[in-house]
């Protein structure tokens, strides 16, 4: 390992000891960085990598509110504005139990990379709440964001730091936390935050965008090797946004999706899962995934499964970090999967990644693969800035070249650098090479 990586990444350690996931995050992008820190020794004179894992602010804050019963909660919001080189802080907010500083810090840092892929200004981002949507009702979720957006409008902005969703963060909540931030400013500010309603300043194809992109590049993968998606037989993990809409998408490229799932397990329907229904339950009317079953008698539900052990041609992890273990890719390679693409962030463990690779099957990472999200934010944010409203097509259309752009540039910085085929390293070297190269342009700051 090159000397200025090991350097790094014992003060990254040091420094971040009591937050694993942000420090995978940091070893995974660090450990391909080798050849281009040794073709480029101004990347250690100017010490850019220790400067590159420090986020330039962190924001930590109580939000208080309100439930139904009367009962006073207290919560913990986050933001943390790592790296603006390239453009305002872009990134989505996560509402969900299990997130803390770290978990923020390793969507921020991956954020960084991933929006570099895009081509477009945008610099990494990430925030969210230890609150749980499960369960609360629309009024407390109205609630929340209310309080949660009383402290977070003074940090954001259309060119300082501009929101999204992610995890428990969708159109509802968006639509809250905008009303909020008028209210509060006093100004119609709409490219303050991206994925609004499409009748009040919205883009078409937000909702589907991550969805939609992660299987444009999924089919770019499989063109690259001489196949298509058309006849594979696919699982998905997740139910949420980003799931449905690479189900709706795969459906329409001619695959099959066998099996979703969601916290509380998966459902396998060998018919293939149908869209509309999975949607209305999961996104109109926010109920568990088991319903599926009492519609489409085709299906059946295995609680608290995983969906990975169901044979398929391709894989698409959608719901959350770490969350396709070793044993879980085992799995897929015994059982002839093809390829393996993430929609979630870091859904894959390293040693997971490790046994694909070893198996030769193309790997996606989400860093490229789920770009297509928060590039379809950054055509909003130029929609808004320019007062225009771009048709369904027009957005889909620049979504797909994005995404093919994304994909060549992996291939290209792989294969530049010695790792032929290897997206991970091509997405993480493409992704650094632009924001290492601004951050030299812009001076020690
Ligand atoms: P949603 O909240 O819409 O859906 C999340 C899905 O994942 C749900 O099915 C949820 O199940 C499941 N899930 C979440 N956490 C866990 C967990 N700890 N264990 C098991 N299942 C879990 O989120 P999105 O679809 O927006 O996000 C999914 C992934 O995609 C995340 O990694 C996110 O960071 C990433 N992403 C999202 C983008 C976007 O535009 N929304 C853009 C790029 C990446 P349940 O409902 O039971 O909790
Ligand atoms: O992880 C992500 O890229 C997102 N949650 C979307 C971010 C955005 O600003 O649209």
């Amino acid at each position: 390992m090159h000397s200025a990586i090991k350097r790094t990444l014992e003060v990254v350690e040091r420094r971040n000891h009591s937050e694993p996931v942000f420090l995978q995050a940091v070893h995974e992008v660090l450990e391909t960085l080798g050849p281009v820190v040794e073709e480029h020794p101004e990347i250690a004179d100017l010490n850019l990598l220790e400067r590159l894992c420090e986020p330039e602010r962190q924001i930590i804050f109580r939000v208080v509110w309100k439930d139904d019963a009367g009962n006073v909660q207290v919560n913990r919001g986050f933001r943390t504005e790592f790296n603006s080189v390239l453009g305002p802080y872009k990134g989505g907010l996560r509402f969900h139990p299990t997130v803390n500083m770290g978990v923020i810090k390793f969507l921020g840092f991956e954020q960084i990379f991933k929006n570099s892929l895009t081509g477009l200004n945008i610099g990494g981002g990430k925030g969210g709440a230890d609150f749980d949507p499960k369960g609360k009702s629309d009024d407390e979720v109205m609630r929340f964001c209310q309080a949660f957006m009383s402290e977070l409008f003074r940090h954001i902005g259309h060119r300082r730091d501009v929101p999204a969703g992610d995890i428990g963060v969708g159109a509802r909540e968006i639509g809250y936390l905008f009303g909020q931030y008028k209210k509060l400013t006093n100004s119609y500010e709409l490219g303050v935050i991206t994925g609004k309603g499409v009748s009040w300043g919205g883009s078409q194809g937000r909702t589907e965008a991550t969805g939609f992109g992660a299987v444009y590049f999924a089919e770019e993968i499989m063109q690259a090797a001489g196949d298509s998606l058309e006849g594979k037989s696919c699982v998905i993990s997740g139910s949420g946004n980003v799931a449905l809409y690479a189900l709706r998408k795969l459906n329409d490229l001619g695959a099959t999706v066998v099996a979703c799932s969601d916290s509380s397990g998966a459902i396998f329907d060998p018919k293939g899962i149908d869209f509309s229904a999975l949607r209305l339950i999961k996104e109109v009317e926010r109920e568990r995934i088991e319903k599926y079953c009492e519609i489409h008698p085709s299906a059946s539900f295995r609680p608290k499964a995983k969906v990975w052990d169901i044979p398929c041609d391709a894989a698409f992890p959608c719901a959350t970090q770490n969350e396709l273990e070793v044993d879980d890719a085992r799995k897929l390679v015994q059982n002839g999967c093809k390829l393996v693409c993430e929609g979630a962030n870091m859904p894959c463990t390293p040693e997971a990644i490790k046994v694909f690779h070893q198996a030769k099957i193309p790997f996606g990472p989400g860093k490229a693969a789920n770009a297509g999200g928060v590039a379809v934010s950054a055509l909003e944010m130029q929609q808004n800035a320019g007062l225009e409203h771009w048709p369904f097509d027009r957005v889909d259309e620049e979504l797909r070249r994005i995404m093919r752009g994304i994909h060549t540039s992996c291939l290209h910085y792989a294969d530049k650098y010695q790792a032929s085929g290897n997206y991970v390293a091509g997405a993480n070297i493409g992704g650094f090479l632009r924001v290492a190269e601004a951050m030299m342009c812009h001076g020690l700051i």
